[in-house]
């Protein structure tokens, strides 16, 4: 009874690994650079059970949190379940009780009302707590050092919302983390709320608003002075939930919103601007220029979800999938509803990241992860890839607009990458890019530590693991000096 369907998604390096496990003093190849003292923590799905439904979606598994632990040259890793309600009830049943992706519908009478969250998509650490996300439910409390689940957190009894982004953003220049719920009164609302969390993890600032369609608004932008909510048309609908189809849908006839509001502002003072059908996900970085709002981001022409079905019909299109970095272009000034773009790069690539501590700043430094269908692939040993398939990391300089990438070899694909700063001081982008790569003909995972300036050189160190990671999704660089603020 308790065995994964023959299914690709539970099949090869995606077989659900279940393993918590604690290894100290890891191998390594080459030379860590003994300045990286701190956890690089990073999340992703690992269903605990197999399916109730008999199937299910990537994105649905349960939350499985890695820590690196680097010091002096050395590093340990250890990962944990996230002890969400879903996991504790499942672990007592000894099986799936949830069902579908966003769906309660489809889960069984057992576990009506309960918290469905997966904690599955990031890590964050703020006021002194690692908090695992999920868009669909409040955070997650962790003890930063142990990993031990300290369960659902409200922030004080403050949250109103039912939900919180897994894409909260750090000021690190003011230390607030700024976040927002979407579908913050339940499946299927249009209803945004925005908040400002202080260092102390109180909740200082919030409004509600309403966007112009309900969908999913899985990341969103923050700038010195505004936020930035991007509303594509990743649509829900209740009804489709309730007849067991999936609840998100592509919908390639209608308009996008960037939704801004300032900062410090309240629901009157949210302007939507508007702008053709395209598919936009995950945010590099935005800064402003006064009242001019640059936001730069991947975009592709079409889903990139195949999994979120046309709600029209049309078949998944993996050419219009293909996202490129853009930056988007708002004139708070201006009169116009409209919005600019250009293209930043040739490179197909999602899951941006940037040296943190310019989060919100003009930047110079982009990393992503890159998808070269011209360079080799091995098929006998990469049979088992779904989703995406990311075989390089890149760099662009934004100054300069000099590219630089790191291929990861014919066997392998690659994670989300994290940025480590080479100290608390260092200038923007002098650092590392630590990610982890699947390693498909050795059914393992390494953790390679790239000099984010030299991609092409390929990695300064390689951490061996004696064991595999399942493809996660994203994560965060804590240096020591913040580790060390923890008192839980
Ligand atoms: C995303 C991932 C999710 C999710 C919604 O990358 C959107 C987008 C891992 O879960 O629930
Ligand atoms: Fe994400």
């Amino acid at each position: 009874m308790n065995k994964f369907p023959d299914l690709p998604i539970y099949a090869g390096f995606n077989m659900p690994t279940r393993a918590e496990v604690d290894i100290h003093d890891l191998e390594v190849e080459g030379e860590l650079p003994t300045e990286i003292n701190g956890a690089f923590y990073r999340v992703g799905p690992d269903p605990q059970y197999p399916p109730l439904l008999g199937e299910d979606i990537y994105f649905n598994g349960d939350g499985m949190v890695s820590m690196f632990r680097f010091e002096k040259g050395r590093v340990d890793l250890k990962c944990r379940y996230v002890r969400t309600d879903k996991f504790n009830l499942e672990r007592k049943a000894g099986r799936a009780l949830f069902g579908a992706y966003r769906n309660p519908f489809s889960d069984d009478p057992s576990v009506k009302g309960e918290i469905r969250g997966t904690a599955n998509t990031h890590v964050i650490f703020h006021s002194g707590q690692l908090f695992a996300l999920k868009e669909d439910s409040p955070p997650v409390a962790m003890n930063p050092l142990t990993l031990e689940t300290l369960g659902y957190w409200d922030f004080n009894g403050k949250l109103n919302s039912e939900t919180f982004t897994a894409h909260p953003k750090i000021d690190p220049q003011t230390g607030e983390m700024i976040a927002f719920g979407y579908a913050s009164k339940g499946i299927d609302t249009p209803d945004i709320t925005y908040y400002v969390i202080n260092t102390s993890g109180d909740i200082v600032h919030e409004v509600e608003f309403k966007a112009p369609y309900a969908a999913m608004i899985h990341d969103f932008a923050v700038t010195r002075d505004y936020v930035i909510f991007p509303v594509v048309p990743i649509m829900s609908s209740l009804e489709r939930a309730k007849e067991g189809k999936p609840t998100f849908g592509w919908d390639a006839t209608k308009e996008i919103y960037l939704g801004v509001l300032p900062r410090k502002g309240d629901e009157r003072d949210v302007r939507w601007f508007k702008g053709p059908n395209q598919f936009a996900s995950h945010v590099m970085n935005a800064f402003n220029d006064g009242a001019k709002i640059h936001l730069d981001i991947p975009v592709a022409e079409g889903n990139m979800f195949p999994f979120f079905p046309d709600v029209h019909g049309a078949p998944f299109d993996p050419v219009k999938a293909a996202s490129r970095l853009t930056r988007w272009t708002m004139d708070m000034e201006s009169s116009t509803s409209t919005f600019s773009h250009s293209q930043l790069t040739d490179m197909v690539g999602e899951f941006p990241r940037i040296d943190d501590r310019y989060a919100m700043e003009h930047y110079r430094h982009g990393f992503l992860c890159v998808t070269d269908r011209s360079l080799p692939i091995d098929k006998n040993v990469m049979g088992s890839i779904t989703g995406m398939f990311i075989n390089c990391l890149g760099h662009i300089d934004l100054a300069t607009g000099k590219e630089e990438r790191y291929f990861c070899g014919t066997k392998s694909t690659l994670q989300e990458p994290t940025f480590i700063p080479k100290s608390d001081t260092a200038a923007e982008g002098e650092g590392y890019l630590v990610a982890l790569v699947n390693r498909y003909d050795e059914m393992r995972s390494d953790l390679v530590v790239l000099d984010a300036q030299h991609l092409d050189d390929g990695p300064v160190a390689t951490v061996k693991l004696p064991l595999r990671l399942r493809q996660g999704l994203h994560g965060s660089w804590v240096p020591d000096s913040q580790l060390k603020t923890v008192t839980i």
